[in-house]
């Protein structure tokens, strides 16, 4: 890559440290909960012990009457002023969508719902008076079970008359995209191979490291929001949209956020409550939440039973594959739950070249915590849906997994390539990640290693895990968004501001929460621009500063809000080439911009760019009629999603008396077009890992039969720790993509989307020669032993182990085509 000239980019590509690490690590910030304003009041809440149930009375009286406690409000108080929660995302016109109060009036839908509001002096006070607060519940049966709330015996909302919401369908034979998926199916079954199977997307906590927390201040004619949250804009259109404040008179700012892994794409009962009570009472107040509260009522993830069948030929040729899904809401349709699960309509036929396809999705509300997006939201389900049947279909054909991927994927040479699906990914390379991922493992030693095992009888089997992946991030584009009902559009805005001093500040309407967007954004413009890395100053996440901006999510925020940042740098140059032609006394034709300098070709004679900028400071000797500024504001909308893509391979020890797993070696090698910081990039795919690797390891949120969720806490909900993980390998392989000048493609969720099929293929391929061909997830020993058990099966058959696996690497295809190597460490 190359900027607006041939001069190499110093910036972009460089493993710059943080610019927000030294305040984050020193502690010398401000989070929401640090914000202490005079007079300020604190909120609890009181939230249903009841997964279902009527409230038939409330007395507030003890807890009113409690020390430093200035008033108790219920959901009946609240009514008129508390606005709703919305959903964005109608995914059919039909979609049944139960009112979703902030602080509920009559009736529970979910264990942690609030049902009052206590407000004191300090936050202790208010705590311990919620305990006070006294309701009488009917307690009424819940639904908690997916497929039982589908046959609709239960009701989570009686007054619905049923549980299922909405059903979504893509067929590629109806869009034209491809053939018809059944007769694929019934040609299968009379000479091909049919594989069926239903795996389970378990219930995810997304454990942020701040807890939510939220301050309003009421006390001017506009009225001030700070959250935690990842979304400022969003929230201020909810907050205009159901409250009936003008988005003029709310400023909404988000500080430095600790996290979010789309935790925090929310706007929240929380939030509503705490706007509302601070107006009512025309006092500032604080409500942070704690972990407990946390886990049980901030949006959970995942949640589906993934209905799968796929038809191939003899060979492995995949002629078809159908979807069927059914995906827990949860309590309520909450802000892009509806939406979630069909995002994978689009990814489930990844990066293969499947001639029939069929997605059907059906929305079920239950009676636990509302569901919406978690890091990857809809491609992880998807992918690890693809991946582990891919894995189930070499071993029915007796290849080894690597070459049944092969057989299937889309060539190098084969883009742009329009799937089955109906989407147009515009760049990849599948053969070199696949190649660099296999070198970077020692694909052949560990699976002579494997051999070696099954032939030892060996107690301790070791099974390797292969997950190719592609994902549409960057959302954007708002077209395609509109086609899909969704609430909002996804183009994403940046300004720059030359300052007369030398500074270049940056305005931009992406909200990090830990994605180094300071960093990463001083990068692009310090090379566009020219000038020094440390002379840029990024500001964000405060709707009165960045006014225009979708947030941050979707891993769009280089690939959206980087390229507006682009187009608005290229403003500036061009803005400032007539001042630069003015002051040199020279044609603009005549002018070549370098190195943040404008100068008359074949001569000594330049200007740089932030003279320039001074220069309209003072406007002294600007062009007649100039107007004396070379600031520039743009809003970009791309065409199309970016599709990153990449190779994991995860070897994993399976102990087969005891079920335990160990993880032995994990690569992987992702393709993300240019990238901008590869530290950042480092940070972003080993948290990925992490999570992806927890779900199918560790993380389950499990309710009990009342609806009680009792992996309410850390001791129970197991969160990995840095100690649970293995050093991971990383590569990259380089295809640009063409939706955008930089060439980049997000990476945010990356890690998280391949990595749960990775290990669970590695764990059923350690024991797949026992009879076992699933564990579920999250896959503890109890689960692997189990499933050794229950196969019951003999030792000493070790088919698939020694197959052929790749010919990729080798002539017959060049992986190395269009590729360059990443660090690899
Ligand atoms: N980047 C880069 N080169 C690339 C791609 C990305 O240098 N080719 C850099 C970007 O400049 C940016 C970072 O990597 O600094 C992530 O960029 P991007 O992929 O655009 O993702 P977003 O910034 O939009 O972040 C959202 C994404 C999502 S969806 C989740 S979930 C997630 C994630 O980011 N949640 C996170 N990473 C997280 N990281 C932290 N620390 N905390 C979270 O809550």
């Amino acid at each position: 890559m190359t900027a607006v000239d041939d001069r190499p980019l110093p910036e972009i590509g460089s493993p710059r440290k943080r610019k927000e690490d030294r305040r984050l690590l020193t502690g010398r910030t401000r989070w929401t909960d640090n914000i202490q304003l005079p007079g300020m009041l604190h909120l609890a809440m009181v939230r249903s012990p009841f997964a279902h149930a009527r409230i038939t009375a409330i007395d507030t009286s003890d807890a009113t009457s409690a020390a430093g406690v200035v008033v108790v409000f219920t959901g009946k108080d609240l009514q008129d002023s508390q606005g709703v929660n919305i959903n964005a995302w109608p995914i059919t016109a039909d979609q049944v969508t139960p009112t979703h109060l902030p602080v509920v009036v009559d009736h529970v839908a979910c264990a942690g719902e609030i049902v009052a509001v206590v407000v004191a002096r300090t936050a202790s006070a208010a705590r311990d008076a919620a305990e006070k607060v006294d309701v009488d519940y009917d307690e009424l049966p819940a639904v908690l079970d997916l497929k039982e709330a589908a046959a609709d015996t239960v009701l989570a909302h009686p007054d619905l008359g049923t549980n299922k919401s909405a059903f979504w369908k893509l067929d590629s034979a109806e869009a034209g995209t491809g053939g018809d998926v059944d007769e694929a199916i019934a040609r299968a079954r009379v000479d091909g191979i049919v594989i069926e199977r239903e795996y389970r997307q378990q219930r995810l906590v997304p454990s942020f490291m701040e807890p939510r927390s939220t301050v309003v201040d009421p006390t001017s004619e506009q009225m001030t929001v700070w959250s935690a949250t990842q979304v400022p804009h969003i929230l201020r259109f909810a907050i205009a949209a159901t409250m009936g404040i003008p988005e003029s008179k709310v400023r909404v700012i988000a500080p430095d956020v600790g996290g979010g892994f789309g935790g925090k794409l929310q706007t929240t009962p929380e939030e509503f409550a705490t706007i509302a009570v601070a107006r009512m009472l025309g006092k500032p107040c604080k409500f942070t939440e704690t972990r407990s509260e946390s886990m049980i009522s901030a949006h959970h993830g995942r949640d589906q039973w993934q209905k799968l069948t796929l038809a191939a030929e003899k060979d492995g040729t995949v002629t078809g594959f159908k979807v069927e899904l059914l995906a827990d809401l949860g309590a309520y349709v909450a802000l892009v739950g509806g939406g979630v699960p069909v995002l994978g309509a689009w990814m489930f036929n990844s990066i293969y070249k499947f001639p029939a396809y069929q997605f059907t999705c059906q929305t079920v509300l239950t009676n636990k915590t509302w569901v919406d997006a978690y890091r990857g939201a809809g491609r992880p389900e998807a992918t690890f849906a693809i991946e582990r049947i891919m894995d189930e279909l070499a071993a029915e054909v007796g290849v080894d997994p690597l070459a049944i991927r092969e057989k299937n994927w889309i060539r190098h040479d084969e883009f742009p390539f329009t799937t089955v699906a109906g989407m147009t990914y515009d760049s990849g390379n599948y053969e070199a990640a696949t190649a660099k991922a296999v070198e970077l493992f020692g694909y052949d030693e560990l699976r002579a290693e494997q051999q070696r095992r099954r032939e030892s009888n060996d107690p301790v089997q070791l099974g390797i895990g292969v997950s190719t992946f592609t994902e549409m991030c960057g959302l954007a584009p708002s077209r395609v968004l509109g086609s899909l009902s969704y609430g909002a559009g996804g183009w994403e805005n940046a300004s720059i501001r030359m300052l007369a001093t030398g500074t270049v500040e940056v305005v931009t309407g992406t909200s990090p929460h830990g994605q180094g967007h300071e960093t990463a954004w001083s990068q692009i413009v310090a090379d566009r621009l020219g000038v020094p890395f440390e002379s840029v100053e990024v500001l964000h996440g405060d709707t009165q500063i960045a006014p225009k901006g979708l947030d941050t999510y979707g891993s769009r925020s280089l690939v959206v809000g980087g390229e507006a940042l682009v187009l608005a740098a290229d403003k500036v140059i061009e803005k400032a080439k007539v001042f630069a032609a003015h002051l040199l006394e020279a044609s603009a034709d005549d002018l070549e911009f370098s190195g943040g300098r404008f100068a008359v070709k074949g001569t000594d004679k330049g200007i740089g760019i932030t003279d320039i900028a001074l220069a309209t400071f003072a406007a002294h000797n600007l062009p007649d009629g100039a107007e004396p500024s070379i600031d520039a504001d743009a809003t970009y909308d791309p065409v199309s999603f970016s599709f990153p893509h990449g190779t994991h391979l995860c070897a994993m020890e399976v102990d087969t008396e005891t079920g335990a797993t160990t993880m032995r070696k994990y690569v992987c090698v992702d393709d993300i077009g240019t990238i901008i910081n590869p530290l950042i990039v480092e940070g972003q795919v080993h948290g990925g890992l992490v999570q992806g690797i927890a779900q199918a390891l560790w993380e389950g949120a499990e309710y009990d039969d009342q609806g009680t969720l009792v992996t309410g806490s850390f001791v129970d909900y197991t969160l990995p720790t840095a100690a649970d993980t293995i050093s991971f390998v990383t590569g990259h392989t380089t295809s640009l993509s063409t939706t955008n000048t930089l060439g980049t493609k997000g990476v945010g969720e990356a890690g998280t989307i391949a990595s749960t099929p990775a290990v669970v293929n590695a764990i059923v391929d350690a024991v797949r020669h026992l009879g076992v061909d699933d564990v579920q997830m999250p896959c503890t020993p109890e689960r692997v032993w189990k499933a050794i058990q229950t196969a019951g099966a003999h030792s000493g058959d070790v088919t698939g182990a020694a197959q052929p696996h790749f010919a990729g690497g080798t002539p017959n295809q060049d992986p190395s085509a269009g590729a360059t190597d990443g660090a690899a460490q």
